[in-house]
């Protein structure tokens, strides 16, 4: 038999065998889309326009990435978290990520998830644990460097308005989580070798726009017009305290500098239109390198310990019409 009547005949018995394979129900099943990795992530609640464009980012790149999202809110309680985290082990997900909402308390889950050998991403806040290596990466903002550059923006300030001592007030994040410690950290470092700027007071607004207007009627009232200088550690507490100055008789940006940190485009917009100073930066946008990271870690790869998104400072030093859409 020549090479053409081999190939013809190959060619009968392949198509022989598809009809056959159709008729006895038998065919290939179509490509189905297998999920290429079952993800648990722990989200810590819902305080700010910060944390909604967290999760949908989230949420948006899983579907883009094909992962599998087991997803919870701890509606800003630890102990939610906690078990979150142990139902995600229990599942036996593949990777578990988790926002924790403070720094200290985890080592006995996170244990837990070492012996059930599933790793442990960080996303957007860092822990503090008695043994090391329970997690393998964290994947957020670096605050430390935030509130350094909401200090520089402040002395750069202070020289435009030549301004001998400016009085400054504190609202600060949640307490004992990573944004509030290197928000002020970062902060309180870079104004300390200048003596024009006196810290009145610190007071915690815990992330949110009702605790931030409540720390603001408290410091007008107990300061009034000695404030100079608010530096809110988010865009929620400023956005609260913002209608109790202007209800106390000042005008805020003019009569009282507002710095304030994540950049949403309500806050944005309210920076346009000069009621805030400063607004650094801090992007909610870390779903892709989640994703990323959780399928390296389930082929098996290594991952970078640390990834700090690029930031930048929005301010009345600018040209604000350049702010594109935030999309938070
Ligand atoms: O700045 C704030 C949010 O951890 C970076 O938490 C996050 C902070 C963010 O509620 O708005």
């Amino acid at each position: 038999m020549d090479r053409k009547s081999r190939m013809r005949r190959l060619h009968i018995f392949l198509c022989l065998l598809c009809v056959g394979a159709l008729l006895c129900g038998c065919a290939p099943a179509p490509k189905t889309s297998e999920p290429a990795l079952l993800l648990g992530f722990s989200q810590l609640g819902s305080e700010s326009s910060w944390r909604i464009g967290n999760t949908k980012d989230i949420e948006d790149k899983a579907r883009e990435y094909g992962v599998s999202l087991m997803m919870e809110n701890a509606n800003q309680k630890q102990e939610n978290q906690i078990a979150a985290l142990r139902r995600f082990i229990a599942y036996r997900v593949d990777v578990i990520a988790f926002s924790p909402i403070v720094e200290e308390g985890w080592d006995n889950v996170l244990m837990e998830a070492k012996q059930a050998g599933i790793p442990v991403i960080l996303v957007d806040r860092d822990i503090k644990t008695e043994t090391d290596g329970l997690t393998v990466c964290l994947i957020g903002a670096d605050f430390y460097a935030e509130g350094v550059r909401a200090a520089e923006y402040l002395i750069r300030k202070a020289d435009r308005l030549g301004r001998e001592r400016l009085n400054i007030v504190e609202i600060t994040g949640t307490e004992d989580s990573t944004p509030m410690r290197q928000r002020r950290a970062g902060f309180m470092d870079t104004i300390a070798g200048d003596d024009r700027m006196n810290v009145l007071e610190s007071v915690s607004g815990d992330f949110l726009k009702s605790r931030g207007a409540e720390c603001m009627r408290y410091l007008l009232g107990k300061y009034g017009d000695q404030i100079d200088v608010i530096y809110s550690h988010n865009d929620e507490m400023t956005m609260g305290a913002l209608p109790e100055i202007e209800a106390a008789g000042y005008r805020p940006g003019k009569d009282m500098v507002i710095i304030s940190i994540d950049g949403g485009q309500e806050a944005i917009d309210i920076l346009k239109a000069g009621k805030i100073n400063c607004i650094v930066e801090c992007t909610p946008m870390l779903g892709s390198t989640l994703m990323e990271a959780a399928l390296k870690l389930k082929a098996g790869g290594t991952v970078d310990p640390e990834t700090h998104p690029v930031e930048q400072v929005f301010s009345d030093e600018m040209d604000l019409t350049t702010i594109g859409p935030r999309g938070y």
